[in-house]
C-alpha cells in the first residue's frame, strides 16, 4: 500500500540537492513534502539532535518530563500569531495533530460537529481522511469514515469564476447554518493556503470571514498549518497574511527540520479546558525530535527564514509568469514565498490535464529537478525549494521546466 513517487534512492542531501545511490545530483524542490524548510541537514538541527541523541533518546514525557518539551512549546506560543496568553501540546505527526485539535476543540464547546472545506488534506488517519476530500489515493476503500465532519466551498479563485471571497464565504457560512446549525459547530479547520489541494490562494477575504464567523458563533477556528507554516508562505505563519489569529494551529513538517514532530498551539482557555491526562501518546514530544525543533526554529529566526521564502518568490513569480506567456497551458500560476505553483490546463480550455502535469514532472526528474505534483485534478505542479537553496540552482531548474513544457507541448 506504500507507493513511491521517483525510484531514486538518496544517500546524501543539502544545500537543496539530493545525491541518490548511483551519485546522481538533483536539484530538490519538494523538500520532502514542505519538511525541510531549513535544508536537510541543516547544521542548527544536527548540533541539536547530536547532543540531544548522546545525552538521552527517550524517557516519554507522560512519564518524567524532560525541558526541551517545554521549550519548544514556549518557542511556539511565541512564533505562532497573537499576543494573546498560548498553550502547546506536541504529537508526532500532521495527522495526530489535526486528531487532536478537534479533541480539544470538541472538549471546550462540548459541541461535535467539524467543518472542513473543498479540496482540505488533513491526513489519512480515520478522522483526519474523513476530513479531506480527495477520494484517490487516500480514501478509497477505507471506509467508513467518522460521523459529523462537514464539508462546505472553500475559494478557488481560479475557477470560481468572478466570486469574491467574502462571496464564497457567505455560501459556506449559509451552508453551515441551514445544514448543520452553528450552535452545534465545535471547530471550522482550513489550511489558510491549501497543500494537497493544490495550492489554492482563496481570495482576499475568505479566510478572515470564516474566522470572523466562528468568532461570532463561538467555534474554535483551526487554522492547519501543517504545510504553510513555519515560514514557508514568506510570513512565519500564512494566517497572518490576513491579519486573522486562529483560536488552535495545528503544525508540524518544517517544524522540525525532518525529525517528526507535530504540535497543537491554542488559546489557554481552550487548550486548558481538556483533563490533565487527556492528551498525549508514546512518543509525542521526543527529545531528539524537539532538540531538533530548537535548532530549526532559532536557524528560521537567525536566518530571517520568512525573507528567505520571499527572496524565493521574488525570483521565480516572474520566471513562472513569463512561462505562462508563451506555455498557454499554464492556466494559473499562484502561490506565497517558497509556496508557489502553476496549474495545468487543456489549451484554450479550464480543464485540469494531469496527463501533462504527470509527463512534465517526469521529463524534470529525468533532467535531474525533484518535483511534486497535487491538486483534487491532480494537474498542478508545485514548488516546495528548502530555504537554503542557491539562487542559481533554483534558475537551473526553472530552465529545466521550461524546457519540459516544450517538450510535453
Ligand atoms: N494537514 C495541511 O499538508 C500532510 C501528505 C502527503 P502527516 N501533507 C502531505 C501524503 O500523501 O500523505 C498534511 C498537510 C496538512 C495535515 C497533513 C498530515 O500530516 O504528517 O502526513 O500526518
Amino acid at each position: 500500500g506504500v507507493g513511491v513517487s521517483w525510484p531514486v534512492f538518496i544517500v546524501k542531501a543539502g544545500g537543496g540537492v539530493l545525491v541518490d545511490v548511483d551519485g546522481n545530483s538533483m536539484i530538490d524542490l519538494g523538500s520532502g513534502i514542505a519538511v525541510t524548510t531549513v535544508g536537510n541537514a541543516n547544521p542548527y538541527v544536527v548540533e541539536g539532535v547530536s547532543r540531544q541523541v548522546a545525552d538521552f533518546t527517550h524517557t516519554c514525557f507522560m512519564v518524567t518530563p524532560y525541558a526541551g518539551y517545554v521549550e519548544v512549546c514556549e518557542a511556539l506560543n511565541r512564533v505562532t500569531p497573537g499576543d494573546h496568553e498560548k498553550r502547546s501540546a506536541l504529537f508526532n505527526s500532521g495527522a495526530e495533530a489535526v486528531e487532536n485539535a478537534v479533541k480539544i476543540a470538541r472538549a471546550y464547546t462540548k459541541r461535535t460537529a467539524v467543518v472542513v472545506v473543498e479540496h482540505g488534506y488533513h491526513g489519512r488517519t480515520n478522522l483526519t481522511m474523513g476530513m479531506t476530500a480527495k477520494n484517490m489515493p487516500y480514501k478509497e476503500g477505507f471506509g467508513p469514515f467518522a460521523p459529523e465532519i462537514y464539508r462546505v466551498p472553500t475559494s478557488y479563485p481560479f475557477r470560481d469564476g468572478p466570486h469574491t471571497g467574502p462571496e464564497v464565504a457567505k455560501w459556506a457560512i449559509s451552508r453551515i447554518e441551514k445544514e448543520i446549525g452553528a450552535s452545534n459547530v465545535a471547530a471550522i479547520i482550513i489550511e489558510p493556503v491549501q497543500g494537497e489541494g493544490g495550492f489554492i490562494v482563496p481570495a482576499p477575504g475568505y479566510f478572515s470571514a470564516m474566522a470572523d464567523f466562528a468568532k461570532a458563533n463561538g467555534i474554535a477556528f483551526v487554522a492547519d498549518e501543517i504545510q504553510s507554516g513555519f515560514c514557508r508562505t514568506g510570513d512565519w505563519f500564512a494566517s497572518e497574511h490576513e491579519g486573522v489569529v486562529p483560536d488552535l494551529i495545528t503544525t508540524a513538517k518544517g517544524i522540525a527540520g525532518g525529525m517528526p514532530l507535530a504540535a497543537v498551539t491554542g488559546r489557554a482557555e481552550i487548550m486548558d479546558s481538556v483533563h490533565a491526562g487527556g492528551l498525549g501518546g508514546t512518543y509525542g514530544g521526543n527529545p531528539v525530535a524537539c532538540a531538533a525543533a530548537l535548532g530549526a526554529i532559532r536557524w528560521m529566526e537567525d536566518e530571517d527564514a520568512p525573507g528567505r521564502a520571499r527572496a524565493i518568490e521574488a525570483l521565480m513569480m516572474p520566471r513562472l509568469r513569463s512561462m505562462q506567456e508563451n506555455h498557454p497551458a499554464i492556466g494559473d500560476v499562484r502561490g506565497r514565498g517558497a509556496m508557489l505553483a502553476i496549474e495545468i490546463v487543456k489549451v484554450g480550455t479550464m480543464e485540469p490535464d494531469p496527463e501533462r502535469t504527470a509527463a512534465l514532472a517526469r521529463f524534470c526528474v529525468a533532467q535531474g529537478v525533484i518535483v511534486l505534483t497535487t491538486g483534487t485534478y491532480g494537474n498542478v505542479f508545485r514548488f516546495l525549494p528548502p530555504l537554503t537553496m542557491p539562487s542559481h540552482l533554483l534558475e537551473e531548474a526553472l530552465g529545466i521546466i521550461e524546457q519540459g513544457l516544450d517538450a510535453t507541448a
